[in-house]
């Protein structure tokens, strides 16, 4: 069974994780981190770019040791170094990790000065108060923690889309090559487009011969079944990801896929509408009486529920619905509406590539401009640039663009936000630069208002232009710092400040929420990569996801617009 990208990535990560609590090199760490990342925005499986003979180290961000690593993973699927480590850290000590809220670094401080192991001395500690005292904790970590504990078990663990994509889709068109089979699709969280998943749901259309059940169970990558009907079966899939298969009818198809959908609340709130007119909704069709009025597609089903047709996306119980009667349903961002990416990262700091080789990439992804933010001096891991350094690739940039047409590179830095508002590079400098994304990288633990207004004086400085991944949380990984959001907006907004929406997949940040809150206040927001390579460019189309659940339309994200309109809306420039 070939092993997905995403399950490598997933055990480099793993592998970072554990040597992160054991203190190793941060640079070694680092190694681990950015070749997951790389995997995961690769185009292709390694499995068959190995097959076709090519060199893995001429990949990003992954040198000849990775490399062997990566084979030596398809070969045997285990990653020696992995098991290495994993048998010799204490087994408790490991599903600390799992807690909300808890990180390696977090994990690590808690072994060195509390000596905890496991989940119950975390507890115990947390109780006595114990954590508060801790750098980086304080009482409001301590309570979210023991919350975290005291309700764990009814909150199972949710997969990140990334990495259910590689799986779900895979299997998804390994049922559309099975005997009879007319239609699959994966609905449910998947095809809402949230950014973890619960399950998978997939849907199948087909005769009443087709073997589907049967073919669904004997897939290579299932683990154990969990149950088998005739229409329906659930199984586990090795890398722990259940699905659920449901098997229709042509004629319920659109149905059944609306109403596997979801969300649940959603559904309720339509089925409510229909019981009014006197139709039932459920996922075999929409009835009045015993006559089947629609089924066989979606569309049919909103026409007769008499809403026009709502996205996926949107289908949330948020108010679409009444939306969508009063005809106010948004008109969703897409992919092709972006115009440009504002937040790339360079060799010069931790990025992989060259300015001229991310420029060129991103031009031949039909983008007309493309900033390059490469750190400040304080984020000292990733290389930060000081003034000189900058300056020096300022006049880099002046250099390139001589030697280019249609194409623009932006001036511009990711710059430390310091813990007293301040920003990590001159004043002088900052202004001199073509937009600024400005980000917080330490002191995580400061209280809700201190962090809100560490962030807000730093929007007083009119060099400020966009706030990058503005919570800092890591899905699955830590929580993110404590922000007041709604200030922040009201404060952004005063100041003709913007928010990002960062589109690497296990930041996602802002939140779809947070996204629909930034709209409804009247905040744009930019959709960016943060790419370290040439290949996380891709990566905008999660960014994309989650700005649509966020209800966000082309005029809502700054990089929607040709660079003469942004730069207009960038205050100071
Ligand atoms: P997940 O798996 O936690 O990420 O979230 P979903 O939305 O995929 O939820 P899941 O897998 O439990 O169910 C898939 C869809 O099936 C759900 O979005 C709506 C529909 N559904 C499930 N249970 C019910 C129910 O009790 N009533 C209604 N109306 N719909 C339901
Ligand atoms: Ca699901
Ligand atoms: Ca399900």
């Amino acid at each position: 069974m070939p092993i997905h990208n995403a399950e490598i990535a997933e055990m480099f990560n793993r592998l970072a994780d554990l040597l992160e609590i054991e203190d190793a090199n941060p640079f070694r760490v680092r190694a681990y981190r950015n070749a997951a990342r790389t995997l995961n925005g690769l185009p292709r499986s390694v499995v068959a770019m190995l097959e076709e003979g090519e060199d893995l180290s001429r990949l990003p961000g992954i040198g000849k040791d990775l490399a062997h690593k990566i084979e030596v993973i398809v070969e045997t699927g285990r990653l020696p170094a992995l098991s290495e480590i994993e048998r010799h850290t204490p087994s408790g000590l490991v599903k600390l990790l799992s807690v909300p809220g808890l990180g390696p670094k977090r994990v690590r401080l808690l072994h060195e000065t509390l000596g905890i192991e496991d989940v119950e001395a975390l507890a115990s500690a947390a109780r006595g108060g114990a954590l508060r005292r801790l750098a980086g904790f304080g009482p409001k970590t301590e309570q979210n923690i023991l919350h975290a504990l005291e309700t764990r078990g009814a909150e199972e663990r949710r997969v990140k889309r990334i990495v259910a994509e590689a799986t779900a889709e895979d299997l998804a068109d390994y049922l559309r090559g099975i005997e009879g089979v007319v239609r699959v699709e994966i609905a449910g969280s998947y095809r809402r487009r949230r950014e973890t998943v619960g399950d998978i749901d997939i849907l199948a259309a087909c005769g009443p011969r087709s073997p589907i059940i049967q073919s669904f169970i004997d897939y290579e990558d299932v683990a154990e079944v969990l149950s088998r009907g005739r229409k329906r079966s659930t199984v586990i899939l090795r890398n722990g990801l259940q699905v659920d298969l449901r098997v229709v009818p042509e004629a319920s198809y659109g149905a059944a896929l609306y109403y596997f959908t979801g969300s649940k609340a959603h559904n309720i709130a339509v089925r409510t509408i229909g019981l009014k007119k006197g139709l039932k909704i459920n996922e075999y069709g929409v009835f009045r009486g015993e006559r089947r009025v629609a089924g066989r597609t979606e569309e049919e089903v909103f026409a007769q529920v008499g809403i026009p047709f709502i996205e996926p996306e949107l289908r949330e119980g948020r108010g679409e619905i009444e939306a969508a009667r009063q005809g106010r349903l948004p008109s969703l961002i897409e992919l092709s509406d972006i115009r440009g990416d504002l937040h790339v990262h360079s060799k010069a700091s931790d990025g992989r590539a060259t300015i001229a080789e991310m420029a060129k990439a991103a031009h031949a992804r039909g983008y007309q401009y493309l900033s390059i933010n490469d750190h400040s001096k304080r984020v000292t891991i990733a290389h930060g640039l000081d003034a000189r350094r900058l300056a020096r690739q300022l006049a880099e940039i002046d250099r390139l663009n001589e030697g280019m047409t249609g194409f623009l590179i932006l001036k511009s830095t990711e710059v430390d936000i310091l813990e007293d508002g301040t920003l990590d590079l001159p004043d002088d400098v900052l202004c001199r630069l073509d937009l600024t994304v400005c980000a917080v990288h330490s002191k995580f633990g400061l209280s809700r208002d201190r962090q809100t207004e560490r962030i807000i004086r730093a929007m007083d400085n009119p060099c400020f232009d966009i706030l990058g991944h503005p919570t800092g949380r890591l899905i699955n990984e830590r929580a993110g710092y404590e922000i007041d959001m709604e200030r922040l907006l009201l404060a952004a907004r005063e100041r003709g400040c913007y928010l990002e929406v960062n589109a690497q997949p296990d930041r996602l940040d802002l939140t779809d929420l947070h996204c629909k809150m930034a709209k409804d206040v009247g905040v744009k927001v930019a959709i960016s990569t943060d790419a370290h390579s040439v290949t996380d460019l891709d990566l905008m189309r999660f960014g994309l996801d989650q700005a649509r659940r966020g209800w966000l339309e082309a005029d809502d994200v700054l990089n929607t617009r040709r660079w003469p309109a942004l730069k207009r809306l960038l205050r100071s420039r």
